[in-house]
């Protein structure tokens, strides 16, 4: 890359150029987006209206109907194919660490669109013409706090819940090691401002949906354990997923469960999305490296998180992954 790489405090300024100079906006964040990609989506949203903007917010993929909170998030639109849109000049993008999480959206940008790519992705790889990245942030909101500060907004309830519903999440409630005392300090004001912090984290922390628990019934009944109680692993059948009905969402934290026991060294969830196909999600507790594990089996992934998908009975691709881990604990 030979563009000369602007400092954080210089990228605020050419974003906020960005936003005051130009209209017209298209505000876009990743496919199956979480609840940062979401409150970032509409923060952005609210400082565009309150600069008087046009814009239009949009998705590839439908907004969970538990986000219905959040300011106009019932206005971000859905991307389909044939939907009659302008080709976007602006676009600003938010926690999408490269150009592809923005999906099909993509297909509305315009010939030599001018696209601000606003991140808190240590793997941002600096896609778009204006760059606003700050990867020790804990979240894209918390950069979006100190853009809604250089942009000298009056601050309300509904930006700061924006803000603060970003914080929570990507922290997992504040308890990830990206929780820093500006986090805190952010999280604060935004109470300040009227934030509901309980009933947020009530609602996107607590709450789980009736498919979930019934998959977690079912999942928990199949926890097994190595013989030395290191390797602990859950499984959830293509028949058990059907009967409860579940979506991937349902299957999301499935895997913590044999992980978060004591002494467990990896723990693993064995998912079955069809019959003779298995996927097997491995977590590490301990030193264990299963992205090593899971490049046997032709997957990959993080250290302390990685995934495979193996071909054949729920039995067999169970024999094989822990005999691997057995292998790499020994
Ligand atoms: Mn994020």
């Amino acid at each position: 890359m030979n563009r000369k790489k602007l400092i954080y405090e210089d990228q605020l300024q050419a974003a906020r150029s960005f936003i005051r100079d130009y209209d017209d906006f298209l505000v876009v964040s990743h496919v199956s987006p979480d609840g940062d990609a979401i409150s970032s989506t509409t923060a952005v949203g609210w400082m565009l209206e309150r600069l008087n903007k046009r814009y239009i917010m949009v998705n590839e993929d439908r907004i969970s109907d538990k986000f219905g909170y959040l300011w106009n998030s019932g206005q971000i639109s859905r991307y389909a194919a044939d939907m009659e849109t302008p080709a976007f000049q602006n676009v600003i993008s938010v926690d999408c660490a490269d150009f592809s999480r923005i999906g099909k959206v993509s297909e509305w940008f315009g010939e030599g669109v001018s696209l601000l790519n606003i991140d808190h992705h240590p793997t941002n790889d600096d896609y778009g013409t204006l760059q606003l990245i700050k990867p020790d942030a804990a979240a894209t909101v918390e950069i979006l706090y100190d853009l809604a500060k250089v942009l000298d907004l009056e601050w309300n309830a509904d930006l700061a819940t924006c803000i603060y519903s970003g914080l929570l999440t990507d922290t997992g409630g504040f308890r990830y090691s990206s929780t820093s005392p500006k986090v805190m300090k952010i999280a604060s004001e935004m109470l300040g401002y009227g934030v509901k912090g309980s009933d947020l984290a009530d609602l996107l922390l607590e709450k789980i949906t009736y498919s979930h628990i019934r998959l977690l019934q079912t999942a928990l009944a199949s926890l097994s354990f190595s013989t030395d109680r290191r390797i602990a692993w859950v499984s959830a059948t293509a028949e058990e997923i059907a009967q409860a009905e579940a979506s991937n969402d349902d299957l999301e934290g499935l895997v913590n469960y044999p992980r978060n026991i004591e002494g467990v060294e990896v723990g693993i969830l064995f998912k079955q999305p069809e019959p003779g196909r298995i996927k097997a999600s491995l977590r590490s507790a301990g030193t264990v490296n299963v992205a090593e594990i899971a490049c046997l089996f032709g997957g990959g992934g993080h250290v302390r998180a990685s995934g495979c998908t193996l071909e054949g009975t729920l039995e067999d691709a169970i024999g094989r992954v822990v005999a691997e881990v057995g292998k790499a604990l020994a």
